[in-house]
């Protein structure tokens, strides 16, 4: 490179990516083709619009590759394009949200999603999101002894509420979520179901976590966690689900969110991203893939388990996916969670510290901490390497 500052930085980064452990649940280490489809010279062209109706002419490649993306989301989840549609623009997980809100949901409306404190995410209504000034959040909760999802409680709550929209998926709930449970919950008050599957999308994908499909209306997904492509995200939506429009003509769920992305929230799609998406998507469709997702899963046990076994207390006792939560307050008899991501830091192990359900002290200085193992099994960790990092973690942690 020309650019020696950036390079430094570029190279420095490399070497901090090397030398480290990242245990950050929502981060991954993609392929080389998926680093080379993102710097390639699709970044230098502008696509408003969709497939066959751009406001800039030279589209003959783009067009191509948004509907080559836009299948190969669509097979790798097993839906059929008579059903389903795919829009691959948003630019990353906020925005995707967002969309899907400005979509289907009239400012002001009630929107049930999970708390942050409770693992829910920021757009899913919090009041610092736009989601959460714009709409009006119904906020639910795990029960305070399982710290897993009460299905009797969120029915309860609806029947309250009736709200317009439930979203289920979360950045910080380790255990499977009842999809099922959740379409008839949203069926009793006529509620769109939306699942943010961020998180565990390529558990679905490797088939390691059930699919939410067979139950969603609106499915949205980050596609840099699990799903190990670049930053970026799609948003799946039922093609038979309409709603009326102000002239009286039923619209489908899948137009009013392809309007919403463009022109409603952004403007030209980075065509870039949207190669490396397509790449990330077919090495997610391969049965080395699935082999993948397994191990992500297996390893988060046997991580969960070793904590566990060396005293800390982890969140739900347990994990059915890639992520773990780990109360390392304990109290006021452990350390805080800033303090634990500052101690493991220093000893190259890079975590998150995280709120935790019945959160006793800030989010800046949280009680507990996240961990995840979609990165290290990229890297080939396997189960003997777990035992050995949680007691690396926990002597890091009791010093
Ligand atoms: N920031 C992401 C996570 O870490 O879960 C969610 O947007």
């Amino acid at each position: 490179m020309k650019d020696k500052q950036i390079e430094r930085l570029i190279k420095q980064e490399e070497l901090r990516q090397k030398k480290t452990i990242s245990l950050i649940a929502s981060e991954n280490y993609v392929s080389d083709d998926v680093l080379k489809a993102m710097g390639s010279k699709f970044t230098n062209k502008y696509s408003e619009g969709y497939p066959g109706k751009r406001y800039y002419k030279g589209q003959e490649n783009t067009d191509k590759l948004e509907d080559l993306c836009k299948d190969r989301a669509l097979k790798l989840f097993k839906l059929s394009n008579e059903k389903w549609a795919v829009n691959v623009q948003a630019l990353s997980g906020s925005p995707a949200n967002l969309s899907v809100y400005l979509a289907l949901v009239k400012p002001g409306e009630k929107v049930m999603g999970m708390s942050l404190n409770n693992g829910g995410h920021l757009t899913h209504g919090h009041k610092v999101s736009a989601t959460g000034k714009i709409w009006n959040q119904i906020p639910y909760g795990v029960n305070k002894d399982t710290e897993m999802i009460d299905y009797e409680e969120v029915k309860r709550i609806v029947i309250v509420e009736k709200p317009k929209m439930i979203i289920t998926g979360y950045t910080a709930y380790p255990r499977i979520v009842d999809f099922k449970k959740f379409r008839e919950i949203a069926d009793s008050c006529g509620a769109i179901l939306m699942v943010d599957m961020s998180h565990f999308a390529g558990l679905v994908a490797g088939e390691a976590y059930p699919s939410p499909f067979e139950y969603a209306d609106v499915v949205t997904t980050t596609t840099h966690k699990t799903l190990r492509g670049p930053r970026s995200a799609l948003i799946f939506s039922r093609k038979d689900k309409t709603q009326t429009s102000e002239k009286g003509n039923q619209i489908s769920f899948s137009e009013l969110i392809d309007k919403a992305v463009f022109p409603g929230l952004q403007g030209g799609p980075h065509m870039n991203q949207i190669a490396a998406v397509a790449v990330a998507l077919k090495e997610a469709d391969s049965p080395a893939f699935k082999k993948y997702a397994k191990q992500v899963v297996k390893n988060a046990k046997v991580l969960a388990e070793e904590l566990k076994n060396l005293g800390w207390k982890i969140i739900s006792s347990g994990t059915d996916s890639h992520l773990i939560l780990v109360d390392t307050w304990m109290n006021g008899k452990g350390i805080s969670g800033e303090e634990a991501s500052n101690r493991l830091e220093k000893e190259g192990i890079v975590v998150n510290k995280n709120t935790i359900p019945k959160e006793t002290r800030s989010p800046m200085d949280p009680s507990g901490i996240r961990l995840g193992t979609a990165g290290e099994t990229t890297r080939g960790a396997k189960e003997k390497d777990m035992i050995k990092l949680a007691k690396r973690i926990n002597d890091i942690l009791r010093k």
